[in-house]
């Protein structure tokens, strides 16, 4: 089952996952696992195979997307770390293309996410991307403050336990934030990427784009590798880009328990692989 939603443990396995998908007409967010790092040294070690996976994207003609995460980067020991760190990967990925998102993780984590998010931005850096979540209530008030940035923005869920007082209990009020803010974005000409596997939602955006002309290339959708795999290539038929994000690496304990909580049938597909199914 780790299989069915992670690459594989080498950067070499992730490369062929890529080619796969890339041969549907899915194109691959290259990740290496890995988050909440308790060391400087960790943090730097992350940090030296993230350049390692940039140099190698540098020298296929795709795919050129990467995702970190900024607790993989130190960010709990000291945000200047991972400012630097980070630095240190748009340095080397910018001008060979390569384009960084910047993953969002849970509530407490938002803030000094997005004023690393910032401070990047101001220093010059332009192939850097940004994520909100749905379901914090705090989304739209960041959304409008990042506006001036023209943000190339992933919109999400959001998918970490947080706690009633700053996210929406409720999937209805979740689903009906992320429209709106989808909808904003769009009206204020962002470049928006709808990262989610909801067909009703992914069909209201579809709609949404059709009715107010908003062209294909001003959008884009991404799903999770190995997660609804006929709708990412139907999508990209259709003439929809589509991304899908590819973790590798050996930390997928803490993805593959959001993944389950996500959709609690996974733990079932789970159990049967260790029973040997
Ligand atoms: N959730 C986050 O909290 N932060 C992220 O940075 C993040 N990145 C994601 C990237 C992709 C490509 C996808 C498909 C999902 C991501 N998620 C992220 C997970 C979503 O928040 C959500 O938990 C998941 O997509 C399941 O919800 P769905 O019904 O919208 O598919």
């Amino acid at each position: 089952l780790v299989r069915r939603y992670v690459a594989g443990e080498s950067l070499e396995e992730a490369l062929a996952v890529a080619e796969g998908l890339e041969r549907e007409g899915v194109h691959a967010i290259l990740d290496l696992l890995g988050e909440m790092v308790r060391t400087e040294a960790e943090a730097r070690a992350f940090q030296g195979r993230i350049l390692e996976l940039v140099f190698s994207l540098a020298e296929r003609p795709w795919p050129k997307y990467i995702s970190v995460k900024p607790t993989q980067l130190g960010l709990d020991l000291s945000e200047g770390l991972a400012l630097e760190l980070l630095r240190g990967i748009l340095r080397e990925a910018e001008p060979r293309g390569v384009f960084v998102r910047l993953d969002m993780e849970d509530s407490p984590r938002v803030e000094a996410t997005l004023r690393l998010y910032r401070a990047l931005r101001e220093e010059g850096f332009s192939q850097l991307g940004v994520v909100l979540q749905s379901y914090l209530y705090r989304t739209e008030k960041d959304f409008w403050d990042l506006l001036p940035y023209r943000p190339n923005l992933r919109l999400v869920k959001g998918a970490y336990r947080e706690p009633k007082e700053v996210a929406f209990p409720d999937k209805r009020l979740i689903d009906a934030e992320y429209l709106h803010l989808g909808k904003l974005a769009l009206k204020e000409g962002l470049y928006v990427a709808f990262a989610t596997h909801d067909p009703r939602l992914i069909a209201e955006i579809r709609r949404y784009t059709e009715a107010m002309g908003i062209p294909k290339d001003r959008f884009e959708f991404q799903m999770l590798y190995g997660v609804r795999p006929e709708a990412q290539k139907a999508l990209a038929r259709e003439g929809y880009t589509v991304r899908a994000y590819v973790p590798y690496g050996e930390d997928w304990y803490p993805y593959l328990t959001r993944r389950i909580a996500e959709r609690p049938e996974n733990l079932f597909l789970v159990l049967r692989s260790l029973l040997g199914g």
